[in-house]
This record gives structure tokens, C-alpha cells and sequence, in this order.
């Protein structure tokens, strides 16, 4: 089989790019190693920058985001008993959309199969050859048979555990990481969220985050420890442990029910350089991963992509070399202003292990300086709802 772009992984970045590239007439074939079912069953972000959901839309697969997505204008953060609203659009004139992942996957999906695009699930064991070279080949096995799939180019769309960025040498990429000593235990649940808007919530107990899926699907999360499973986490606990991190007001607005997903994720920030490897390019979670309190990860994959795709149009329509060229440099830009925005966010918010005093007021500190200047408030609002490229 052949192809022009062999792209692997069928998450966010790898759909899209898809979608992008066939937009611009250059044959994809996308090789994922999971079902369909896992990949949707799989819940993650929600809060999309207003480049992402024109991105999407500019894409032609938008059409149900702008129908069921909520539009927000604007966050609550909350530091002990203190509370303040942050109006996006009043400080950047820009807002950000309420749309889950999962749909934004199922509507790529569909959109994919309605396409006619060859997506291969369930795909084990692919292996990258030759991206070095000037006709690199993938192979993998489907039903204990194996099979090669020639291209182009390869896009390591796989996320951070996946095999692209791990096939290429030692010494040709350079990894800067930091682990966070804690975790997210977040909760699902088929009742309406507490608040009109976001309320992210630094507690003495640990990190809080409101959420919402829909006027009636609700996400929640709760700062825990890397030892926790979610075994220790009965509903009825994980329901107190919110109530008490959110504020007396919220706390009574809660509604609570069985949760319908609880899962816990680490947290950390992590980037790769370069992007480009001869004819392999990582784009997505596979190339860098932010912590999930700036809510960034979804929003540069799909920023990635947009450059990659516009590059690799470049080189089919122009026979320009110069945008797969600078790819690498032009995504970079964007994902360490994002790194930047999530440790920051993550840093003023979370308990830290031996955190002394001194440094919990200087957390509070830095609330302050969001509350009482605008000027700073603008930073944070311009990070949050995305700057313009
Ligand atoms: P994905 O979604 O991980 O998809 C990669 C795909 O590659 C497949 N794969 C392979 N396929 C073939 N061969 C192999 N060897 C393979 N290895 C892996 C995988 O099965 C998978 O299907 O990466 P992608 O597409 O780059 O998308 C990135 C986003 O998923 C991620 O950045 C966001 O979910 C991060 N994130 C958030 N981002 C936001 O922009 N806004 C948010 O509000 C937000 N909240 C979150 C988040 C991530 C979270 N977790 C669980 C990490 C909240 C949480 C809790
Ligand atoms: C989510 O809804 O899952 C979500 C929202 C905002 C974040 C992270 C996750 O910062």
C-alpha cells in the first residue's frame, strides 16, 4: 500500500491533520493502534481556543461544535476565600468554546468515514523505517499479518507514549521535562455544572476544578496525590473533598450523582526539539505535553497541525521546501508560550509538598496581581483564550 502521508495515531492532531491535508488534495492513510470505541471512551479536554474552533471550522468539521459547544466569556479563580471573575471579553475581546474532546474525535471520525479516508484501527506494532531517507515506509501488523505502508512523509500524531518520537536517534532530539508531584483525580457525572463558567480553585486542601461537557454533563476535578488510585476514591468521597476546596457558595450549589468516568492523570510539562527529523515530523502530544490547568493540550495539537498542514501543501502545490523547513521553529513559538501559561497557571494554584508559607503567599501574591491589575489580568486572559499566531 501507498500513500503521501502515513499518519500515526487517530487522537486529535492525527484526525485533523487528515482532515486538513485532504483539503488541500494529498492522500492520507492513518494507522492507530487502539479501537475506535477506546479512543472515543478516552475523556480529556474541553475548553477550546477561539483558533481552534476556527481552525475546526475553516476544516468543515465544525458544524456540531458550533451547535452544542457553549460559549464562555470568562473564568472564575478562586484563591481561600477569596473570589474573582475574569471577563475575557472584556479584557481581550476574545472567548473560548465548552466542547469535549471525545466530540470533536467522533465528529473527525465521521467526517473521516464519510470521506471515504482510510483509517486503519487496531494497527499493532507499527515501526517507522527510513525517514531518513528519501522514501520513508511504515510497517505494522493486523491480524498477525504484517504489512507496509510506503510515503512520503510520516506524521507522529501518536501522543507521548507513542513509538514516533521514540524511533528517532538519542542524539538527534533534545527533551526538557519537569514532573509535577501530584496528580488530577477527575469525575463525570449526568448532572448540571455548578456554575455558568469554569471555577478553577486554589484550596489549602489542594487544586479544584469546575467543568462542564453540556448544560447537563459535568467534569470535575480534584488535586490529589501520585499514590492515589481511583479504588480510593469512593463518589462520596471524591463529592466532599470538592465541596470543601470550592467555596461555600458553590459547595451548596453542587449536584451530585454517580460518577459516569473518574480517572486520575499525572501532571507534566514536556517538550521535544526538534519537530523535524529528515521526513518525520511529531506534531501533538507526541512533541509536547502541558500540564492540564491552562488547558492547552488540545489547542496546540490542533495548532501544530495547522502549521504542518500548511507546510506539506506547500511542498505538494509549490514544490516549496520552505514551510516543512521551518515547521519545527514556527510550532515551537506557540508551544513554549503555552508551556510557559501552563506551569504558571499550575504553579500559582496546586499544593506542593514541603511548600513553606513564604511560598503560599507569594502564590496569593500572584492572585492578587490578577485581581487588582489589568494589565495582568490581560496577560491571563490573552494566554488562556489563546494569542493570535
Ligand atoms: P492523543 O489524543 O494522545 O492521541 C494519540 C493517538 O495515538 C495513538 N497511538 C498509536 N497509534 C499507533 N501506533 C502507536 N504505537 C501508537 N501509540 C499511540 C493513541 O492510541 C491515540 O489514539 O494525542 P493528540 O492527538 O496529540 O491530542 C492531544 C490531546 O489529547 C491532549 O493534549 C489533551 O487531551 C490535553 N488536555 C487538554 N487540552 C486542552 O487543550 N484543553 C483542556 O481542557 C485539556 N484538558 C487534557 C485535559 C488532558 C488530560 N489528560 C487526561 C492527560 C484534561 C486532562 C485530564
Ligand atoms: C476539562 O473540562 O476537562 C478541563 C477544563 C479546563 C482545564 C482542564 C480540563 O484547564
Amino acid at each position: 500500500m501507498a500513500t503521501q502521508v502515513a499518519i500515526i495515531g487517530a487522537g486529535p492532531a492525527g484526525l485533523l491533520l487528515g482532515r486538513l491535508l485532504a483539503n488541500l488534495g494529498i492522500a492520507t492513510v492513518i494507522l492507530e493502534q487502539r479501537s475506535r470505541a477506546y479512543v472515543l471512551g478516552r475523556i480529556r479536554a474541553g475548553v477550546l481556543e477561539d483558533l481552534t474552533r476556527a481552525a475546526l471550522n475553516r476544516a468543515g468539521v465544525g458544524a456540531r461544535m458550533e451547535a452544542e459547544g457553549l460559549a464562555h466569556a470568562g473564568i472564575e479563580i478562586r484563591f481561600d476565600d477569596a473570589a474573582a471573575r475574569f471577563d475575557f471579553q472584556a479584557l481581550v475581546g476574545r472567548e473560548v468554546m465548552v466542547y469535549g474532546q471525545t466530540e470533536i474525535t467522533r465528529d473527525l471520525m465521521d467526517d473521516r468515514d464519510a470521506a471515504g479516508l482510510e483509517t486503519i484501527y487496531e494497527a499493532e506494532g507499527v515501526a517507522l523505517h527510513d525517514f531518513d531517507r528519501s522514501r520513508p515506509y511504515v510497517t505494522y501488523q493486523r491480524d498477525g499479518v504484517t504489512h507496509r505502508l510506503d510515503c512520503d512523509f510520516i506524521a507522529g500524531c501518536d501522543g507521548y507514549h507513542g513509538v514516533s518520537r521514540a524511533s528517532v536517534p538519542a542524539g538527534a532530539i533534545e527533551t526538557f521535562e519537569r514532573v509535577y508531584p501530584f496528580g488530577w483525580l477527575g469525575v463525570l457525572v449526568d448532572q448540571p455544572p455548578v456554575a455558568p463558567e469554569l471555577i478553577y480553585a486554589s484550596h489549602p486542601r489542594g487544586f479544584a476544578l469546575c467543568s462542564m461537557r453540556s448544560a447537563r454533563r459535568s467534569r470535575y476535578y480534584v488535586q490529589c496525590d501520585l499514590s492515589d488510585t481511583v479504588a480510593a476514591w469512593s463518589d462520596a468521597r471524591f463529592w466532599d473533598e470538592l465541596r470543601r476546596r470550592i467555596g461555600p457558595e458553590a459547595a451548596e450549589a453542587l449536584r451530585t450523582g454517580p460518577s459516569i468516568e473518574k480517572s486520575i492523570a499525572p501532571l507534566r510539562s514536556f517538550v521535544a526539539e526538534p519537530l523535524r527529523f529528515g521526513r518525520l515530523f511529531l506534531a501533538g502530544d507526541a512533541a509536547h505535553i502541558v500540564p492540564p490547568t491552562g488547558a492547552k493540550g488540545l489547542n496546540l495539537a490542533v495548532s501544530d497541525v495547522c502549521t504542518l498542514s500548511a507546510a506539506l501543501g506547500e511542498y505538494y502545490t509549490e514544490q516549496s521546501t520552505a514551510g516543512i523547513e521551518g515547521y519545527s521553529a514556527r510550532a515551537l513559538q506557540r508551544i513554549w508560550k503555552a508551556e510557559r501559561f501552563s506551569w504558571w497557571m499550575t504553579t500559582m494554584l496546586h499544593q506542593f509538598p514541603e511548600m513553606s508559607p513564604f511560598e503560599r503567599r507569594l502564590q496569593r501574591a500572584e492572585f492578587d496581581q490578577l485581581v487588582t491589575v489589568r494589565a495582568a489580568a490581560q496577560a491571563m486572559a490573552d494566554s488562556y483564550t489563546g494569542p493570535p499566531i
